[in-house]
């Protein structure tokens, strides 16, 4: 495969590991855990694997030395800058442990795995992927491993293979499926442990033992790359309002980051809506205000950050999204059997008579947008409904009545972007490729201690490589019970932004002086070389979650 100049220069790029990582270690155990809601509950659902230890690595000799380990390794979800180097510090670390050992890749995510698609991830496979993003050194995919058939069709190959580890590198719901994975494989004696590694650039999969989510560094870093690019552009010509829209799912942390690194006009955070009880025409009308002060200062430009997942938190709609869950994952067959131009009808109909108004009441394409098909594990798809452009269409309406109430001079001209695909499969920054790589590096080291329901746990990020702390938490320990397909189940708890926590702080301190002027940031393109503190920043949620 042809290469570009910057990807053989990071094929040469050694990520650093934490020192402790470095040469022979022990597990050291802390305190036993507790779910961090319904306790009872997951309790029960977890009696082999429930209030296991936390577990941090010690140096211990000078190499890591044992027998040989036969380990599968999954990547499942959406794609997070980093992945390639999570499985090969998982390489070098088995190798490490004993040069006999071997990796197993399972082809597409958890699919590959009940499907027994896999191929053995050799030495020259894995330096073609060292510090580069993307997943396709095996694939990904959003098969939900959640049966029984499944994990025992898994488990075949397994054995037939002499895999002992299991190593799966996926979102919150795809730990929570390892958790159920090693509980079951414990149950049944299966003699296969089972370790989560945190991946995903919406960044939501954090707690206080994992700090960060893998990908979210990168992500955000190119985001704001593009925004900053369009800030320039938008304050050189004057005459655009750009509303940009990023993923991130339900969670705003991709968006307060961003806002963080660019200081754009506007910000929405969904949180903040939801705690404030705003309605979608609220939204809109602060959103007109602005334009409409800034108009009357001269200024008919700006920028508007938009979290995908913004309609969820507006509580009118999340009411409407909670019984649309539950109407199409029971009435699903029947639902797909009506024609197409009946179903808004179907919906209108079967819903209670507060969420039918609303969705009655809502544009025709988002309305549709949001019967389409869940994602596997019952999430409605937030990346496909367009609210830039729900939001633009609004603000534009609401703006020609206050032109006609005298209460706005400007020209509204809205253009719409969707950032999310463009960031996801970024080369890694340093931080994600030296966090992914010890990521692995220290799966590897867990599996050597022997445990299984552990998600391997990187810590103390701010500080540098070389001083962070290397361990292992218990999945159950971020689980709480949520409603999923109409039924209550152990799932790991969502971090959304805390509107307590620094960096929404830091945000809402600013966001008056953004609005009022033009006080763009142009962060640039992610550089891998040069001066630390150009190359190495993490990103300042993480930053000032630390101070
Ligand atoms: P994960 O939760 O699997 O990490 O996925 C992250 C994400 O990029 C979200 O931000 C986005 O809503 C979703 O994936 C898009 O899904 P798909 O890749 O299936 O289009």
């Amino acid at each position: 495969m042809k290469k570009s100049a910057l990807q053989k220069a990071r094929a040469a790029y050694q990520p650093k590991l934490p020192a402790v990582l470095t040469g022979g270690v022990k597990a050291v155990e802390g305190r036993p855990t507790q779910s961090v809601a319904d306790q009872a509950a997951i309790k029960e659902l977890f009696p082999n694997t429930y209030g296991l230890p936390e577990l941090h690595f010690e140096k211990a000799g000078d190499t890591l030395a044992g027998k040989p380990l036969n380990v599968g390794v999954i990547l499942s979800g959406g794609q997070a800058p980093g992945g390639h180097n999570v499985i090969s510090g998982l390489f070098d670390g088995i190798k490490k442990i004993n040069p006999e050992s071997r990796l197993y890749g399972f082809l597409m995510g958890p699919g590959g795995f009940v499907d027994h698609k896999y191929m053995e991830l050799t030495a020259p496979i894995i330096d073609e992927y060292r510090n580069t993003g993307g997943f396709d050194i095996i694939g990904s995919g959003r098969t939900k491993l959640e049966k029984k058939e499944q994990f025992d069709k898994g488990l075949e190959i397994l054995k037939e293979l002499g895999i002992t580890a299991l190593v799966i590198i996926g979102g919150d719901d795809s730990n929570t499926n390892a958790a159920v994975l090693a509980e079951y494989y414990k149950a049944i004696n299966a003699g296969v442990q089972v370790i989560g590694c945190p991946k995903t650039i919406d960044g939501d999969l954090k707690n206080d033992l994992i700090e960060t989510s893998f990908g979210f560094d990168t992500a955000t870093k190119v985001y704001s790359e593009v925004i900053g690019n369009i800030q320039r552009d938008c304050n050189s010509s004057k005459k655009y309002y750009h509303f940009i829209k990023l993923m991130g799912r339900s969670a705003s942390h991709i968006a307060l980051e961003c806002a963080l690194q660019t200081q754009p006009t506007f910000c929405i955070i969904s949180e903040e809506v939801e705690a404030k009880n705003m309605t979608l025409a609220q939204i809109v009308d602060e959103i007109a205000t602005v334009i409409a002060d800034r108009a009357a200062a001269g200024m008919n430009f700006g920028t508007v950050l938009i979290p995908e997942g913004l309609i969820e938190f507006i509580p009118a709609m999340k009411a409407l999204i909670a019984e649309l869950n539950d109407l199409l994952a029971k009435n699903a067959e029947e639902f797909a059997a009506v024609p197409h131009h009946g179903q808004r009808q179907y919906i209108i109909d079967h819903l209670s008579k507060d969420n039918a108004e609303v969705y009655a009441s809502l544009p025709e394409g988002v309305a549709r947008q949001l019967s389409l098909d869940r994602d596997p594990h019952g999430n409605v798809q937030v990346s496909l409904i367009e609210t830039e452009k729900l939001l633009s269409e609004m603000v534009g309406k609401r703006l020609k009545e206050m032109k006609a109430e005298g209460k706005y001079v400007g020209k509204f001209s809205p253009m719409h972007h969707f950032f999310g695909y463009e960031g996801r499969c970024a080369d890694p920054s340093n931080f994600d490729a030296d966090y992914c790589y010890a990521l692995g590096f220290n799966a590897a080291c867990l599996i050597e201690a022997g445990v299984t329901g552990y998600m391997s746990s990187v810590r103390d990020l701010t500080k540098p490589a070389s001083e962070w702390i290397a361990g292992g938490i218990p999945v159950t320990m971020m689980m709480n019970m949520e409603r999923r397909h109409g039924e209550m189940k152990p799932v790991i708890q969502k971090a959304l932004v805390r509107l307590d926590g620094r960096p929404f702080r830091m945000f809402a301190e600013q966001r008056a002086e953004w609005a009022k002027g033009v006080c763009f940031i142009y962060p640039g393109p992610i550089q891998y070389f040069g001066p630390s503190e150009v190359c190495d920043q993490p990103t300042l949620t993480l930053r000032y979650e630390h101070e």
